[in-house]
């Protein structure tokens, strides 16, 4: 039995099951996490839900399912109402297509989507070959009833650690009592890993006193040194989010997006021996 987990799938079923099939995915045998953000950019939002959501009701031991703030939109959206929230999702987050696609639905599917998607928890825990791993979708997330249940949600899907933070240090002013808590690391993912390596490279140059300027035309060039999107992992966390949103992106009207789209894909971590597997680079039209 194996251990896997993957984030920010973005409606991309076909590079979703590209990837399970690089591990030879053993449904019922091996394990998945997945750490949120199934909807949203790709084509096939709906199709991915509805084949987690039927992974997940076939083997609910061995696939465990987090919330993403993607998830949150259109729950706050369709359920609550929420106007400025629609406002945010349909536009800046181009859900426009998974709220066509979620309309299309039966009825009673539409139902099961969303008592899907409500009872999302926003962290888990496991622990593989001895080693103990926290989960969440952005920023590290303990159920706890005495806080803020808004804020501890909020962060858990928004929050953006950035490459040089230790997750386990930023999490005690939310968690101060969590102090001494051990991990291995934290996995999420919510950022695209292409943001933590550009920063990083643009702050060694600093360090050795140069003054990189990342301009709009030079953009290309610097994006293209860092070549196809790979996990980011260091002593504290893994960032799983290759670029998921980006994928297939290549006539964007956005030249980051167009740009980040030519090296984007999918990864997928196996926890037992932290070998890591990719979807391959969508070519387009
Ligand atoms: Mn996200």
């Amino acid at each position: 039995m194996a251990v896997y987990c993957m984030s920010d799938i973005h409606g991309h079923l076909k590079e979703f099951q590209e990837c399970l099939g690089r591990v030879q995915f053993r449904p019922g045998k091996d394990e998945l996490y997945l750490l949120g953000d199934y909807i949203d950019w790709g084509p096939d939002s709906m199709d991915v839900v509805q084949f987690v959501m039927f992974l997940q009701e076939r083997f609910p031991q061995r696939v465990h399912c987090l919330m993403g703030n993607h998830e949150e939109m259109m729950l706050e959206a369709i359920l609550e109402n929420r106007r400025d929230v629609a406002d945010v999702w349909l536009y800046s987050n181009r859900g426009a297509d998974t709220l066509l696609q979620y309309r299309a639905l039966p009825e009673r599917t539409r139902r099961e989507v969303f008592a899907f998607l409500r009872k999302l928890p926003y962290g888990t825990e496991a622990t593989v070959a001895g080693r103990r791993y926290l989960m969440a979708h952005a920023f590290p997330y303990f159920a706890d009833p005495t806080k803020d249940q808004r804020l501890i949600r909020h962060i858990a899907l928004w929050k953006r650690l950035r490459y040089q933070d230790n997750p386990f240090v930023e999490m005690l002013e939310y968690y101060p009592e969590r102090r001494g808590l051990v991990f291995e690391r934290f996995l999420f993912g919510h950022t695209i890993t292409s943001n933590y390596f550009l920063r990083q490279m643009v702050d060694e140059w600093r360090s050795q006193g140069m003054r990189p300027e990342v301009s709009e035309a030079d953009y290309p060039s610097f994006r293209e040194t860092l070549g196809e999107n790979r996990i980011y992992e260091n002593e504290y966390m893994v960032n799983l989010d290759c670029g998921g949103k980006c994928i297939g992106l290549l006539r964007d009207n956005d030249v980051r997006l167009r740009e980040e789209a030519k090296y984007s894909r999918l990864a997928i971590l196996r926890l037992d021996d932290g070998a890591v597997f990719y979807s391959g680079i969508a070519k387009g039209v």
